[in-house]
């Protein structure tokens, strides 16, 4: 089978980074050719009247579980809501829109909010979809964050990481998918002039919060693939994890989790602002099994929202 590695990106980012105003980019001459364009999986279609839909949109926000997800579309509304004398010029109650039964997408104002499931080819369909529908939308400037869940790999459990770059279960710093019989790899950079910004506004805005950066590995699997000895497969032993787990830490992973890495390459494709901001769930050089309370999960699990909710009302001025 064939290498190929994408060639497009540096070419993309130097035309970008003159623009004013960008329309969220897809890459692809085939969809301007569709009458219509059904967006199967959120159940909407691009004959509708998506621009009044999705227009105003500036930050969309994506995590793992539609419950967390709807959470924090409310914790979204009460804190950007009206306040003062002024309204925000958008609408602002969190409703689900579209189909349910496997993305729960959220709108307040200009914060659109999904859930993407577990893994990256749940993340995939998302991110195309999504990105089509703010495409048609006209919607511009648009900033993409993944708020979730991770090991951290040294890291003390509660912490968020913001990532610097996404790699693979190769400890390789791309996303690798066979298109057409070939194994096409894209680069997982993320926007790191970005992770900063939501770093400085999380310490300014949220005390109790520990916020880090590093590298962060998205792995295909929770159990072999990030070196667990707790799954109902392992032919490995404990020193070979400890090694692994050590080596990662060496290359300046601070935690793993399993959709960073197509999350950046994607939006490193397309030119779009990403972060993703995970809170670390335990720390994996002390284990593998998730041993926190009930209770502290839930608070940890509210961290990447309130980190990057304190970054969009830095931006929106509130
Ligand atoms: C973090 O948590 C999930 C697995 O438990 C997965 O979606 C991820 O990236
Ligand atoms: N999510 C993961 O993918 N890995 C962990 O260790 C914890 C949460």
């Amino acid at each position: 089978m064939k290498t190929v590695v994408s060639k497009e990106t540096s070419r993309k980012t130097s035309v970008a980074a003159f623009s004013v105003h960008r329309r969220v980019p897809v890459r692809n001459e085939f969809l301007a050719g569709m009458d219509s364009d059904f967006l199967y999986h959120l159940g909407f279609s691009s004959s509708q009247d998506l621009k009044s839909m999705f227009g105003d949109v500036k930050f969309f926000c994506c995590g793992g579980s539609a419950q967390r997800m709807g959470e924090f579309a409310q914790k979204v509304a009460n804190e950007i809501g009206p306040r003062g004398e002024g309204e925000l010029p958008f609408g602002l109650k969190p409703c689900k829109i579209g189909k349910t039964d496997r993305y729960s997408i959220f709108k307040v104002g200009p914060v659109l909010i999904s859930n993407h499931g577990m893994g990256m080819p749940s993340m995939s369909i998302l991110l195309h979809e999504v990105t089509k529908a703010l495409h048609y939308a006209d919607a511009k400037d648009v900033t993409y964050f993944r708020l979730g869940s991770s090991g951290g790999v040294g890291v003390s459990p509660g912490t968020v990481l913001l990532t610097t770059e996404g790699m693979n279960g190769l400890v390789e710093p791309h996303y690798s998918l066979p298109i057409l019989g070939k194994m096409v790899h894209r680069p997982a950079i993320l926007d790191v002039s970005l992770a900063e910004s939501i770093v400085t506004a999380a310490k300014k805005r949220l005390q109790d919060v520990k916020v880090e950066m590093g590298k962060t590995m998205g792995a295909d699997c929770f159990y072999e693939g990030q070196g667990r000895l707790d799954g109902a497969l392992c032919a490995y032993n404990e020193d070979d994890k400890m090694q692994f787990l050590r080596l990662l830490n060496k290359r300046g992973i601070r935690n793993i989790e399993m959709e960073a890495t197509m999350f950046a390459a994607f939006t490193h494709e397309l030119n779009i602002r990403a972060a993703v901001a995970c809170v670390t769930l335990l720390n994996r050089l002390e284990g593998d099994q998730v041993l926190a309370t009930p209770e502290e999960l839930e608070e940890w699990d509210e961290r990447p929202g309130d980190v990057v909710l304190a970054y969009i009302k830095e931006e929106l001025g509130l």
